[in-house]
C-alpha cells in the first residue's frame, strides 16, 4: 500500500486527506462531531507538525511519505517519524472503514483468516482482545506476513509499514479516537468497528494486492 493510493498525494507538503465519505457517513456510531475533531483537528495537526518538521530538515527533500517514515524510525528523528507514521496510520484507518461496513468477509481474505484463527468469531475475538489490551495509546491490525495473516497491537505513532508486515485493517485505539462516542469504552468501540464499520472490501484489495 503506498500512501498516494489513499491520498492523491505523495510528497511534501502534505495536505490533510479527504475522508472516503462525508462526515457523518457512519453516524450513529461514529458522529460529525467525533470526526470534526478526530479528522479535523487530530489527523490535520499531525499534518501541519509533519510539514513544519520537513521544512526545519532539509535531509527529506522531495521524499514520499513511506520513505519519510523508514528513514525517520530508522535514524529515530521522533518528531518526523511520529507525525509522518501518524499522517499514514490516520489516512489508512479512515479507509479501514466504511458506511454499512462489518459483516462478513468474502473470497481470498475469508478463507485466509479461517485457516489463521480457526474461524472468523475467533478472529473477531482476538482482534478485539488486542484493542483493549493494549496499554495506553496505539493501534490494532490485521496484517499479513508473507505466510500468514496477523493481529499486531503498535504503541503511539508505530506502525507495521516499518518491518516487512503489511497492513490489512486497522483500528485506532488512541483515547481521542472514542472519546467523544463512547466515553472511556473502549471494547464497546471495538465491537462496533468489528461489526458495523471494518471495511472488508478495502481489506481485500490489500490482501490480493500482496498475497
Ligand atoms: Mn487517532
Amino acid at each position: 500500500m503506498i500512501y498516494s493510493k489513499i491520498s492523491n498525494q505523495n510528497s511534501a507538503p502534505f495536505v490533510l486527506p479527504e475522508l472516503p465519505y462525508v462526515k457523518e457517513a457512519l453516524e450513529p456510531y461514529l458522529t460529525l462531531e467525533s470526526f470534526d475533531f478526530h479528522h479535523g483537528k487530530h489527523h490535520n495537526a499531525y499534518v501541519t507538525n509533519l510539514n513544519k518538521f520537513l521544512e526545519e530538515n532539509s535531509g527529506y527533500d522531495n521524499m514520499d511519505l513511506e520513505s519519510i517514515i523508514l528513514k525517520s524510525h530508522k535514524e529515530s528523528d521522533a518528531a518526523i517519524f511520529n507525525n509522518a507514521a501518524q499522517v499514514w496510520n490516520h489516512t489508512f484507518f479512515w479507509h479501514s472503514m466504511k458506511p454499512s461496513g462489518g459483516g462478513l468477509p468474502s473470497g481470498a481474505i475469508l478463507e485466509q483468516i479461517n485457516k489463521d484463527f480457526g474461524s472468523f468469531a475467533e478472529f473477531t475475538n482476538k482482534f478485539k482482545q488486542a484493542g483493549i489490551s493494549q496499554f495506553g495509546s496505539g493501534w490494532v491490525w490485521l496484517v499479513y506476513n508473507g505466510d500468514k495473516l496477523e493481529i499486531l497491537k503498535t504503541s503511539n505513532a508505530d506502525t507495521p509499514i516499518t518491518s516487512s508486515l503489511k497492513p490489512i485493517i486497522c483500528c485506532d485505539v488512541w483515547e481521542h479516537a472514542y472519546y467523544i462516542d463512547f466515553r472511556n469504552r473502549r471494547p464497546d468501540f471495538l465491537a462496533l468497528f468489528i461489526e458495523k464499520l471494518v471495511n472488508w472490501n478495502f481489506a481485500s484489495e490489500n490482501f490480493d494486492d500482496i498475497s
